[in-house]
């Protein structure tokens, strides 16, 4: 076996085509890197970014609070619930809370369509992530910030919220629910 040496000059001088491309994609590159702070003042696609620092417990004593005053209840009084996950129905307006959970998103709440809601959205464990299908929306929930996400239900129907930060075992049954009502 035998080992040959590399020519002494192995790289060859660029062609126009190249020198081109090149050009090219660094001007495409400079164009959207300055572009980016343009986009967020015109852009009109970022969430509202109203945040609070607030203990999870604090957190979860709001929920709770949240799901007992307008929490739906069935012919016999009892909570009506989706998998055993209370059905809360706040009045259009209100501020409304969804709590993330290793592995739930809790309540389930039905909105009317066309109201405006303030959303507090938040964990009492690890970082979760809403998503809310089949909307192109993301949001991060993280332990410690209430984060509130002003919101207009613009369509009837049922919408499953998923997880999309990897939060354990259980992340891919996190599935959850907003209603949406006429
Ligand atoms: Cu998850």
């Amino acid at each position: 076996m035998a080992f040959n040496l590399p020519e002494r000059v192995w790289w060859k001088p660029m062609h126009t085509e190249e020198k081109v491309w090149i050009v090219l994609c660094v001007i495409f590159g400079l164009t959207t890197f300055f572009f980016m702070p343009v986009w967020h003042m015109i852009g009109h696609q970022n969430p509202p970014s109203e945040t609070y620092k607030l203990l999870p417990s604090q957190f979860a004593d709001k929920v709770n609070t949240f799901v007992d005053q307008y929490a739906v209840k069935e012919a016999s009084g009892e909570v009506k619930t989706d998998k055993g996950t209370p059905i809360v129905h706040p009045p259009g307006g209100s501020d409304i809370y969804l709590m993330g959970k290793q592995w739930i998103w809790y309540p389930i709440l039905e909105l009317e369509k066309g109201k405006t809601y303030r959303l507090h959205l938040s964990t009492i464990d690890v970082e979760h992530g809403l998503s809310i299908y089949p909307l192109n929306m993301n949001f991060m929930a993280l332990p410690d910030y209430d984060y509130v996400l002003t919101i207009t239900p613009g369509e009837a129907g049922e919408f499953p919220i998923l997880c999309n930060e990897f939060c354990g075992i259980g992340h891919h049954k996190m599935v959850g629910k907003i209603i949406v009502k006429e």
